[in-house]
């Protein structure tokens, strides 16, 4: 292991900030360096509780989790947080709404606040992240919160394989309604309407209600999902959304379900990067390699076909 990347494995277990800011660039570029650094980090992982928050943009999420993460630190406890906005280019930062809110947060050395965008991420957007939820978990942080627009299929994934995931709406969006019939329903262990400031939260609770009362829960010692209803801005249901999140986690141990879900999980983190990497390597080899070119030809001279052509891809993988 090279000196460098030992000293920040060092510098990461022992609680330093910049350690693991510079850790967290590391994965977010892809450098080939990070592998290294995640084998050595691995051992000191699985200690943090990972909760999901997703929901669509504006929801509320961000404003959530910087509320969830002060009642967090009341507890005594550490908390990081990730924000992942694929869509959005900015440079290594959040939108300036959520960097002025993190902003109070951020001078907690109990906080550690980190944001995602696609940038380097090439495809391995998940793989950065895992990444990045295991640094932060090495890091001796107690809860990680990862924040994700409730869209693609990148931001679902996230979210179903974290401990907790918690769904967050706002009141009346009929959009809302349709998201959770899109699916999100079957990956909620806790719903939130936000915003309950405004008109047509409690309707909005009702109807997320009615809709989980009408899905069969799997066996009798399941969990049901309870609905929440906060007002973030004022920090208001916050302690409940907090004691939501201890009750999933005491079910989880107690029922056993954590095992499972962690090993889902470790699964999915596996496939993740599975996929980055072949994927990766049969783009190297078809684009640069002559054995790639000479398939391609064989292809267009009809002398061999497609799922042949793969199969000799597979064959000489370098991953
Ligand atoms: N009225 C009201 N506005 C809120 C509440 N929570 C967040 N907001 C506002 O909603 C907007 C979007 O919040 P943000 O946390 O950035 O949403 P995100 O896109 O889901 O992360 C911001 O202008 C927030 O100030 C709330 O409980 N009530
Ligand atoms: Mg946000």
């Amino acid at each position: 292991m090279s000196s460098s990347s030992e000293f920040l494995c060092e510098g990461l277990l022992e609680g330093d900030r910049r350690s693991a800011a510079r850790l967290l660039t590391m994965v977010e570029d892809g450098d080939p360096a990070a592998r290294e650094v995640m084998r050595r980090l691995y051992r000191h992982t699985g200690r943090a509780h990972v909760v999901g928050l997703t929901g669509s943009p504006g929801s509320g999420k961000s404003t959530l989790a910087c509320a969830l993460a002060g009642n967090i630190r009341a507890q005594g406890l550490s908390v990081g947080i990730i924000c992942v906005d694929p869509s959005s280019p900015f440079t290594g930062g959040a939108l300036l709404g959520d960097r002025v809110r993190m902003q109070e947060l951020a001078g907690d050395p109990g906080v550690f606040i980190r944001s995602m965008g696609s940038r380097g991420a090439l495809g391995g957007l998940s793989v950065a992240i895992n990444d990045a939820i295991n640094i932060l978990d090495a890091f001796g942080s107690d809860y990680i919160l990862v924040e994700t627009v409730g869209a693609g299929q990148v931001e679902i994934e996230v979210v179903k394989y974290a401990h907790t995931c918690v769904v967050v709406m706002m009141p009346g969006g009929g959009d809302e309604i349709q998201a959770i019939k899109a699916g999100i329903l079957e990956i909620g262990d806790i719903f939130v309407v936000n915003k309950s400031d405004r008109q047509g939260a409690e309707r909005t609770m009702s109807d997320i209600e009615m809709m989980i009362e009408m899905t069969p829960a799997p066996d009798a010692g399941s969990w049901r999902p309870p609905v929440l209803l906060t007002a973030a801005l004022e920090s208001r249901g916050i302690e409940e959304l907090a004691a939501a999140l201890e009750a999933h986690k005491e079910h989880l141990e107690a029922s056993g379900r954590l095992a499972s879900k962690v090993e889902e999980r470790m699964k999915a983190e596996l496939l993740e990067i599975l996929s980055m990497r072949v994927s990766s390597a049969a783009i190297r080899m078809l684009e640069d390699s002559d054995a790639g070119r000479d398939l391609a030809r064989r292809m267009t001279a009809r002398e061999i076909a497609p799922h042949d052509a793969a199969d000799e891809v597979i064959r000489r993988l370098r991953c």
